[in-house]
């Protein structure tokens, strides 16, 4: 297969594992090639333990970096977008049409959004709430979306349980966000009842789960985690099913490596994890 190239557009949070600092090691430690755009940079995160942030938003420089890669034809072979903000969603749009690449076998070049904006039930800070219709467009247009059950209950106006979920609700979810355009559905965050937690992936035909034993403990950018490991491994050939449950077992041991330690509380030790991913996708 030949090397494939991808680009990821989110922010930098210089400190607090997340985001772009998640994305280029991980996705990279997949064999990946990553080129990253920044859509800003924030001196750390917005979430939980932090109690303010600075903010240089980049969505001005993205057209002109767009321009250049145009200039220098460059292409990439699949697109994985995260913490955007709502202007950026047109400018990200054009990015893809203007600069997907086209395969050996005549496909363009996936999109896979993840559609950071919330969890617990609530936004992120920083977001507005008519943000999950504009992050909706973007879903729209994506081969794969993966949600978190707040987002996608924001995006398809249902209301948040937090568990444990009927089928029913699940089922509900995959459907909407299918019926609005999304290729593939990996919803995450499933808990059919309080033993596990896991994903549940849709192709508009048939619905799969993967299931790990739940961890009474929550820790920022294991979403990040999450989508990159996900990105990664498909990009390196997996099926969406096999990449989504590699991804969830990466989580799950990136959490089982930070959970001794409290001083740790701004995100997970997923550097110390990268081997277990590497060797999974050998
Ligand atoms: O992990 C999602 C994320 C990404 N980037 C920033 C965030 C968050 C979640 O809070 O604050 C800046």
């Amino acid at each position: 297969m030949k090397d494939k190239r991808i680009l990821t557009i989110q922010d930098i949070s210089c400190v607090g594992q997340c985001s772009l600092t998640v994305a280029l090691p991980v996705i990279s430690a997949c064999g990946v090639e990553t080129a990253i755009l920044p859509s800003s940079v924030l001196s750390n995160h917005t979430a939980k333990g932090f109690s303010a942030w600075t903010f240089c938003d980049l969505t001005l420089e993205m057209p002109k970096i767009l321009k250049r890669w145009q200039e220098e034809n460059i292409t990439f072979d699949a697109f994985y977008t995260g913490y955007v903000s709502k202007e950026q969603i047109p400018i990200i749009l054009d990015i893809v049409e203007k600069t997907a690449g086209v395969d050996e076998a005549g496909n363009k070049a996936m999109l896979i959004v993840d559609p950071v904006m919330a969890d617990n039930g609530l936004l992120y800070k920083g977001f507005d709430d008519d943000f999950p219709q504009h992050m909706l467009r973007l879903c729209s247009k994506a081969d794969v979306v993966m949600p978190n059950i707040t987002e996608a209950a924001l995006m398809l106006g249902m209301p948040y349980v937090e568990r444990q979920h009927s089928h029913e609700y699940i089922d509900d979810m995959l459907r909407g966000l299918y019926g609005k355009g999304a290729r593939n559905v990996v919803l995450t965050g499933v808990s059919f009842d309080d033993r596990e937690v896991g994903i549940a992936c849709f192709d508009g035909k048939s619905t799969e789960y993967y299931f790990n034993e739940r961890i009474d403990a929550s820790y920022h950018g294991t979403g990040d985690a999450y989508a990159s490991a996900l990105t990664g491994a498909m990009m390196r050939g997996k099926t969406l099913l096999e990449a989504a449950s590699i991804a969830a077992d990466f989580v799950v041991e990136a959490i089982r490596c930070t959970i001794d330690d409290a001083s740790h509380w701004y995100g997970v030790k997923f550097e110390q994890v990268l081997p277990y991913l590497i060797r999974r996708l050998q």
